[in-house]
C-alpha cells in the first residue's frame, strides 16, 4: 500500500483522529537529554564565558540553537508533566515538586509522548531523574513491583531515580523494581523519623561531607543528608559520583540493543542539581565549585551518547534534542558555594529570575535539535517548548494523537529541523510550580507577567531565595528589553489589555492547541 493510500484508508478509519502531516517520511529516531536547573548563560554555546562545554557546543554548530527555547514550567515535576503529555501543568491538581512517597502523577489513560511513538512502532525508554511519583496511592511499594510507573505510560524500558537526589531514596528503580535490592535488608521510606536515635542532617550535621543551608537535614546517606526518612536497601544505594555514569553506562547499552529499530529516549540528566556531587573526575574542573564541576558532567554525558550514536552509524537517523527542566539556582538548600564562586558567570545569561520563576530565567533556557545531516545548522529565535515535543515527534513519526490528546503540544516539527519559513509558537504560558497562580505568558515579543499573590519568588537568581512584593501584572517588551526591567503596563495598556485576556482565555479553555 503506498502512503497516499494509507493515509486515505487511515482517515476513513478513523475519522476523529488527528493524521500528522509527515506521515510515514523518514522517521528518526529521538534522544532527547534534559538537563536539571540548568540555565540559559550555563553553556558555552549561550555565551559563558567562565567554563566550556564542548559537546553540547558541537551539537550546537550542527543543528538549530534556539534563543526562544522554553520549557514550561520553572520547577521539575510540571515541566516533565507537560513534556511527557503535552499538558500544561497548571491544569492538572497535584503536578508541584513531588514528594518521595508521591504516587504517579500522570494519569495512565494517556496519550503520552512514550505511547504515541510506541504506537506508531517505535522502543521507548527513560533513563535518569523521573520525579513525577510512582505507583498507586498512596505511593510506591518499594519492596515490590511497583506500578503503574513508566511502562503503564507508554515506556518499554524505565532505569530511574526515582524523585530528585535530594530526596530519599538513592536507589534506581528498574522497570519497576529497586535494582539490586536485598529481601532481607527492605527498604523503608517515609516522612518521620524511624528512631529516635535516627541520625539526621541536623543530629549528625558535624560528619557532613556537604552542610546543607535549608531543608535537607533528614536522613543521611553518603555523608549528605536529604529530604525524607529511609532505611535499609543498603545494597541497592548508589554513590552521588556515579549517578551519571551509570545513567550513561545504561544510555549506551540501550541505544545499542535498539540500533535496528526506531526508538526514542528520554535520558533525564540531575546534573546541576543539588547536591551537586559530580564524579570524582570533573571535581574542582570548573573553578566554579560543584555547581559548575556538575555542568562539565552533563557535558561529558551529551558528548558520550553523541559519540555512542556517531559510533552506530545513528548520527544521521536520529533528532537529539537537548534542554533544560527549568532556570538556574544557585543556592537550592546545600552549602556548595555556587553563588560565591561563580565569578563572572551568570547562570541565566541576560535573563531575570531563574528557577520557580515566572520571569524568562525562570523557563527560557538552552534548546538545541540536531539531526546530522537533515538539520541546516543555524540560530533560530522562533518560540519553541519541551511541550510541543509531543506533537511534534508524532508529527515526525506518524504517530496517531487521539483527538482530545497533547491539548497545549504544537507540532513545531519545521522549526526544530530548521526549515526555512518553518515557525515555532505565537505564544507560550510559562508557570511556576503551578499553586499560587503566577504565570508569565509570551505572545511574540511581548511578555505578560501575572503574579496572582503579588509575591514573586527568585526575581534575581543571584539573591537568597525568597518571596518579594511586585505588582499583579508586568508587562515587557522582550524585543527591546529581554532582561524584564521595564515595566510597560502603563504605557502600553491596549496590549496589557489583550495578553491578560488571551491568558485567561487559555487558562479557562482547557486546551490552546487548534
Ligand atoms: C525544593 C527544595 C529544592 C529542590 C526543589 C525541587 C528545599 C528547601 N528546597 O523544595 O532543593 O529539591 O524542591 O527541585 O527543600 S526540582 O528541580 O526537582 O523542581
Ligand atoms: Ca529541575
Amino acid at each position: 500500500m503506498n502512503r497516499c493510500v494509507l493515509r486515505r484508508a487511515l482517515r476513513v478509519l478513523f475519522p476523529s483522529l488527528l493524521l500528522p502531516a509527515v506521515v510515514f517520511a523518514a522517521r528518526p529516531n529521538f534522544v532527547v537529554i534534559m538537563a536539571d536547573d540548568l540555565g540559559y548563560g550555563d553553556v558555552s554555546a549561550y555565551g559563558a564565558k567562565a567554563l566550556r562545554t564542548p559537546n553540547i557546543d558541537r551539537l550546537a554548530a550542527e543543528g538549530v540553537r534556539f534563543t526562544g527555547g522554553y520549557c514550561s514550567a520553572s520547577t521539575c515535576t510540571p515541566t516533565r508533566y507537560s513534556f511527557l503529555t503535552g499538558a500544561y501543568a497548571f491544569r492538572r491538581k497535584g503536578t508541584g515538586i513531588a514528594p518521595p512517597n508521591s504516587p504517579l502523577v500522570v494519569p495512565v489513560e494517556g496519550p503520552t509522548i512514550a505511547s504515541v511513538l510506541k504506537g506508531a512502532g517505535y522502543r521507548t525508554a527513560v533513563i535518569g531523574k523521573w520525579h513525577l511519583g510512582l505507583g498507586a496511592p498512596p505511593g510506591p511499594d518499594w519492596n515490590g513491583q511497583i506500578k503503574p510507573g513508566p511502562r503503564e505510560l507508554g515506556f518499554d524500558y524505565s532505569f530511574l531515580l526515582p524523585t530528585t537526589n535530594d530526596r530519599v531514596p538513592q536507589v534506581f528503580v528498574e522497570d519497576g523494581r529497586v535494582a539490586g535490592l536485598d529481601p532481607k535488608d527492605p527498604l523503608w521510606v517515609g516522612d518521620k523519623s524511624p528512631a529516635p536515635d535516627h541520625p539526621t542532617g541536623i543530629s549528625h550535621r558535624k560528619t557532613l561531607k556537604m552542610d546543607w543551608s535549608n531543608g535537607h537535614n533528614q536522613t543521611i546517606h553518603n555523608g549528605i543528608s536529604r529530604i525524607g526518612f529511609y532505611t535499609g536497601g543498603h545494597a541497592a544505594r548508589f554513590r552521588d559520583e556515579d549517578l551519571a555514569d551509570r545513567w550513561v553506562e545504561k544510555t549506551v547499552a540501550w541505544i545499542t540493543a535498539e540500533r535496528d529499530r526506531p526508538f526514542f529516549l528520554f535520558l533525564a540528566s540531575h546534573d546541576p542539581h543539588v547536591p551537586r556531587v559530580p564524579h570524582e573526575r570533573f571535581q574542582g574542573k570548573s573553578g566554579l565549585g560543584p555547581r559548575g564541576d556538575a555542568i562539565l558532567q552533563f557535558d561529558w554525558c551529551v558528548g558520550e551518547v553523541t559519540a555512542a550514536l556517531e559510533r552506530l552509524g545513528l548520527a544521521e537517523k536520529t533528532l537529539v534534542i537537548v534542554c533544560s527542566d527549568n532556570g538556574p539556582v544557585m543556592d537550592d538548600g546545600y552549602v556548595d558555594f555556587a553563588l560565591e564562586k561563580r565569578g563572572n558567570h551568570r547562570a541565566g545569561g541576560p535573563l531575570r529570575g531563574g528557577k520557580y520563576s515566572v520571569y524568562e530565567g525562570g523557563t527560557r533556557t538552552p534548546f538545541i535539535a540536531r539531526w546530522k545531516g537533515v538539520v541546516a545548522p543555524r540560530v533560530s529565535d522562533e518560540i519553541v517548548c519541551t511541550i510541543d515535543l509531543a506533537a511534534s515527534f508524532a508529527a515526525l513519526a506518524g504517530g496517531v494523537v487521539p483527538a482530545n490528546g497533547f491539548p497545549d503540544s504544537f507540532d513545531v516539527s519545521g522549526a526544530l529541523l530548521g526549515r526555512p519559513g518553518a515557525t515555532g509558537r505565537a505564544s507560550l504560558v510559562q508557570q511556576d510550580n503551578g499553586q499560587a497562580g503566577n504565570y508569565g505568558y509570551r505572545a511574540g515579543n511581548w511578555k505578560l507577567v501575572r503574579h496572582d499573590s503579588k509575591q514573586a519568588y527568585n526575581q534575581r537568581v543571584e539573591e537568597q531565595l525568597r518571596n518579594t512584593p511586585v505588582p499583579a501584572f508586568q508587562l515587557f517588551d522582550l524585543a527591546q528589553d529581554v532582561g524584564e526591567t521595564k515595566d510597560l503596563s502603563a504605557a502600553q495598556p491596549e496590549i496589557l489589555a489583550r495578553l491578560k485576556s488571551e491568558l485567561a482565555g487559555i487558562v479557562a479553555a482547557g486546551r490552546s492547541r487548534p
